[in-house]
């Protein structure tokens, strides 16, 4: 038996990932942490690099063999610097979360205290929520918006700073369509001698091109994913800017002061992970080779555009978007706002009727909800996903008509069947992956 018959025959699978090509081609697809990656990142990520172990460092391996992937990981590396215009970069974690976990165990004792945005207002499971690791080893306190604005008040984060004294102040979210006080942020932590986390997994894309706050000016610390807005292989990173010597008094075995950049590099591995994925950290290599071009700069402005053109439609047809609308590439719809039939809607049947037309979203929490995070009161929808497809601003009016026609008919099947047919025909003049 060759390797080669192994891989033809297994038809169960292969079958199945030719369905959901199908799926991702035929639908509108409007998760915002998604995207649709070029096929370099995937053949990278499908490469013979899946073989290779390296445990380590480039230059640094338990392992014999790793001179190519040393150099792949170096590009890795040098490419993220360039992207972001940090100094320091760990292109080792599995994804988003194992990032944070490595700046949990690099910078924190069990039971230290964290604060971060609330996961019921937007925030990211990682930081802090009863049911992840940051929550049930730290001790986690939490900010949130105001009720009226839908906004971080950072005077009310300052007071909570004050109050709650956190090692860690963690800004960044899953579902919050505003730039990110990065410096205001800095400010509050100095004042308490914390350090300050920027998770940009969201927006990272639309920052790797200047078009939003840079957080690296401002947080000791930035982690982000690499498959959202960023475009590239999933995946996270850990970057600093300016690398420093640990405030909270960790030492080497020689008693010697140890810099934040080996403490993180620890954490990722040996602490959390075992060997580094080099096929995924070669896809992330092409994906930011494809971020630093200006054809990527022409993306995240288009992908800005988009969002700010479909939150406009959803307000012309009276939805609630909380903070009444985006600076990035997502927002989340209160759907209680709608009268009408709509004001029976729930993120939970929201989600489940639209996808019946191949629209695909996600149940949100909205601040304040008062719905279970299984059924919510809320969606959430991002752009970046359709611009790759190459969908413009009127295209996000168009969109916008179909989900509200969706929602309005969520009983009606002959209506659901007919908008689904309508989006197959619509996404053939938008090819994904040619041939
Ligand atoms: N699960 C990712 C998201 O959808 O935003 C990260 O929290």
């Amino acid at each position: 038996m060759t390797t080669d018959t192994i891989t033809t025959r297994d038809t169960q699978i292969f079958d199945l990932i030719a369905k959901e090509q199908h799926r991702q081609e035929s639908g509108i697809e409007l998760i915002a942490s998604e995207n649709f990656v070029s096929p370099a990142v995937m053949e990278a990520a499908g490469s013979v690099l899946t073989n290779k172990y390296a445990e380590g460092l480039p230059g640094k391996r338990y392992y014999g063999g790793c001179e190519v992937v040393d150099q792949i990981e170096q590009l890795a590396i040098d490419r993220a610097k360039e992207l972001f215009g940090a100094t320091w970069v760990n292109v080792q974690p599995h994804s988003g979360a194992n990032a944070n976990t490595a700046v949990f165990l690099a910078c924190l004792k069990p039971g230290d205290t964290i604060l971060g945005f609330d996961l019921s207002h937007g925030g990211h499971l990682t930081h802090g929520s009863p049911v992840n690791i940051s929550g049930k080893y730290f001790r986690p306190t939490f900010y949130g918006v105001e009720r009226e604005t839908g906004v971080i008040n950072y005077d009310v984060v300052e007071e909570t700073a004050k109050r709650e004294r956190p090692k860690l102040l963690i800004c960044g979210a899953s579902a919050y369509s505003r730039d990110w006080d990065y410096a205001r942020l800095r400010d509050i932590a100095d004042s308490i001698g914390a350090l300050l986390l920027a998770d940009v997994s969201h927006p990272a894309g639309l920052i790797a091109k200047g078009l939003l706050n840079d957080p690296l000016a401002h947080a000791h610390i930035v982690t982000t994913t690499t498959h959202k807005t960023l475009r590239g292989s999933r995946g996270g990173i850990i970057m600093m800017r300016n690398d420093f010597e640990n405030p909270f008094g960790i030492k080497t075995q020689k008693g010697e002061t140890r810099l934040m950049s080996s403490l993180l590099d620890s954490g990722v591995f040996p602490g959390t992970q075992g060997g580094p994925l080099e096929h995924i950290i070669a896809a992330k290599a092409v994906g930011f080779g494809e971020a630093l071009t200006d054809d990527f700069y022409d993306y995240a402005v288009q992908v800005k555009a988009n969002a700010q053109a479909m939150a406009t439609a959803f307000l012309n047809r009276g939805y609630k978007i909380i903070s009444d609308g985006t600076d990035n590439h997502l927002m989340l719809i209160d759907l209680r706002s709608k009268g009408g039939t709509a004001s029976r809607l729930t993120g939970k049947l929201a989600e489940n009727t639209l996808i019946k037309a191949d629209i695909t979203i996600n149940k949100n929490m909205v601040p304040f909800d008062d719905k279970s995070p299984m059924v919510t009161s809320g969606m959430r929808v991002g752009t970046a996903a359709m611009t790759t497809r190459g969908l413009k601003e009127s295209d996000m009016e168009q969109i916008a008509v179909y989900i509200d026609k969706v929602l309005m008919n969520h009983d009606n099947e002959t209506v659901l069947l007919s908008v689904k047919e309508e989006i197959n025909e619509w996404m053939k003049a938008f090819p994904l992956y040619k041939g």
